[in-house]
């Protein structure tokens, strides 16, 4: 049967998963009445929650009796590495472009990406439903992105198919709605070629990888020269260009939504999983055993983010974890590190404590995530740049922001990141809204998504992704305000509440527990300011009337997690149970922080 091996590209949220849901019913892949949810492929409980694709995915359909074998992908940048890799293992992309937003940062980077493996695209401009979309303009504009990226004569003749993947039709024109998305099947057919029969030895580059917890980790690639089948002794031969020998114990390759096991001998073109090999990690190749030949090393994304990771010593340590010991913690770090590519985890001259390195807050946040739900409990300290010496200088990583608003916000946006030592580079005017570009070092980003949203009553669309490393920018003025902290551990009084709350905003709410320390509210102030949440109100026998004083209590602020992480000061933790966040000093004891503050 013959094959087509496509990737499926875009810019967060322009639409790759809703897309494939249509293309596995337009194949059939379901019976008629099957219930069968949106975004199929987002089957993690955080990507159906978050409607984020994290993993990137292998399906395949059969379509007049050719085998598609389709990779969706995520679209978050912090996630940019992952679709790098697998874009190894496809043939052609779809390009998919919101009608509405046009090419936006991550559709540039994944599109610089694809042109540069020499891949052929197919434009699909999708949401042409979207009120006051711009398919025409949307296409021009690709064909302008894909020209500066010095795409080939080739790559810009291009197929543009337009549609709407949530209503399920893709055709010619934007216009004339078609019933379903076969002419979107029949272009990917046409115009991609299979892939070109390489005889020879086996070379297939470990491009993603699976975990079962049975068989353990599952190596995924696009075979590329050569034949392997179940039985074979393989080489794999590593980045260092170390070889280890092993045996492929079991061989899949991916139909519809499963990985089927395969007896057969499969040739050069097809995509495969590889179960039962030793040694191994994303980027090294399963070559011949008896006369190994690697393919060029693809890079893995260095990280560019670090965070501390100690175990839970608040007052309230274990009360809703399971795993809450150092040992728990660390097994679990470094057991994550063999899936996780981005991700590293460095001793530090405590047991207790693991730096963690990652691609971004949400990257790492992920993670966080999964073990909460897993059931553990921890803390976690600032979030920290990696900075790096370079001809010996310090260097730091900046970043290139792109922030879309209604133009009466633009001058609040640009003042609150100019303070941040952030440069505008451009400013382009669509409609009543603006784009604006900035380039800002990454420590300038943390925290600045909360502000901007505030600043702009929820309008902004931010997106980053990384430019590369400069010469330090000098300190940054993005002092947050003072903490408020709780003085006494117990229960948090409504009375009290009310008649503090003019100090600032509270994190907590009345009849919360709380503990001596636990930072409980932004102060209005710059300086810390330690309050007492759970003295009750003196009783008296004499009231000056019958009514007792009204309480209305402004509804208290519930960070999410990335909202904390973000937040978090040099001199806290964010404390974090399966139920529960909270922020903490990590010197609970006030005497102790002043003590500290005065031998620094
Ligand atoms: N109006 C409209 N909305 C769409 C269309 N296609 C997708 N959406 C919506 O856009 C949102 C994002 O869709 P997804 O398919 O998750 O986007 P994605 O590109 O896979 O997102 P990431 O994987 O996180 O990068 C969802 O709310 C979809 O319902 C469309 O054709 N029209
Ligand atoms: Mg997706």
């Amino acid at each position: 049967m013959d094959i087509r091996n496509i990737a499926i590209i875009a810019h967060v949220d322009h639409g790759k998963t809703t897309l494939v849901d249509r293309i596995l019913h337009q194949v059939k892949l379901f019976r008629d009445n099957q219930e069968v949810k949106d975004l199929i492929l987002d089957s993690s409980d955080l990507e159906r929650e978050r409607g984020i694709t994290i993993l990137s995915k292998n399906v395949s359909v059969i379509y007049k009796n050719t085998k598609i074998n389709i990779i969706d992908t995520p679209g978050h940048s912090d996630f940019g590495g992952e679709v790098e890799r697998v874009l190894n293992m496809a043939d052609g992309v779809l390009l998919i472009v919101d009608a509405f937003e046009g090419p936006m940062p991550q559709t540039r980077f994944v599109l610089q990406k694809a042109l540069e493996l020499g891949l052929k695209p197919i434009v699909v401009v999708n949401k042409v439903d979207k009120l006051n979309c711009n398919p025409e303009e949307t296409n021009e504009l690709v064909f302008d992105l894909m020209f500066s990226l010095d795409a080939t004569e080739e790559q810009l003749n291009f197929p543009t198919v337009y549609g709407s993947s949530k209503q399920g039709w893709m055709g010619a024109d934007w216009e004339t709605p078609t019933t379903d998305i076969t002419y979107l099947l029949d272009t990917i057919i046409d115009y991609f070629e299979p892939p070109k029969n390489n005889p020879g030895t086996l070379q297939i580059q470990i491009s993603s990888l699976d975990y079962s917890s049975y068989t353990g980790r599952i190596a995924v690639g696009k075979i590329h020269r050569g034949s392997i089948k179940m039985g074979d002794h393989v080489s794999i031969v590593q980045r260092n260009g170390q070889i280890n020998k092993s045996v492929v114990k079991e061989l899949y390759t991916f139909e519809g939504l499963g990985k089927e096991k395969t007896k057969a001998e499969i040739k050069s073109g097809e995509i495969v999983a590889v179960m039962g090999l030793e040694n191994f990690d994303i980027g090294d190749t399963i070559a011949d055993f008896e006369e190994p030949i690697a393919l060029k090393p693809i890079s893995v994304d260095e990280p560019s983010m670090s965070m501390l990771f100690t175990i839970n010593n608040s007052p309230f340590f274990g009360k809703e974890g399971k795993y809450v010991t150092s040992r728990h913690l660390r097994n679990r770090l470094f057991k994550e590190t063999e899936k996780n590519l981005a991700l590293r985890v460095k001793e530090t001259d405590s047991p207790d404590k693991l730096i963690v390195y990652g691609r971004g807050i949400l990257h790492l946040s992920i993670l966080v995530e999964t073990m909460r739900r897993e059931g553990y409990e921890m803390q976690l300290g600032q979030p920290k740049v990696v900075i790096k010496e370079i001809d010996g200088f310090k260097h730091e990583p900046m970043e290139l922001l792109y922030i879309n608003v209604p133009e009466k916000f633009s001058g609040r946006v640009i003042e609150s990141i100019t303070k941040r030592k952030g440069d505008l580079l451009n400013i382009e005017t669509k409609n009543d809204r603006i784009n604006l570009e900035f380039k800002i070092s990454a420590r300038g980003l943390i925290g600045l998504t909360n502000p901007l949203l505030t600043a702009t009553e929820g309008e902004a669309v931010i997106s980053h992704r990384f430019k590369g490393y400069e010469p330090w920018k000098g300190e940054i003025q993005s002092k947050r305000n003072g903490a408020l902290i709780a003085m006494e551990t117990g229960t948090a009084i409504a009375y009290s509440i009310d008649k503090l709350q003019n100090r600032g905003k509270f994190f907590v709410s009345p009849n919360d527990e709380i503990y001596t320390g636990q930072v409980i509210g932004e102060s209005t102030r710059y300086d810390d300011l330690v309050l007492n949440l759970i003295k009750t109100k003196k009783l008296s026998n004499v009231r000056a009337s019958g009514t007792d004083d009204k309480i209305a209590i402004v509804p208290a602020i519930k960070f999410s997690l990335e909202e904390a992480m973000e937040y978090v000061g040099e001199d806290e933790y964010v404390e974090l149970t399966p139920k529960s966040i909270r922020l903490r000093k990590i010197i609970l004891n006030e005497i102790d922080r002043k003590r500290k503050r005065k031998s620094m």
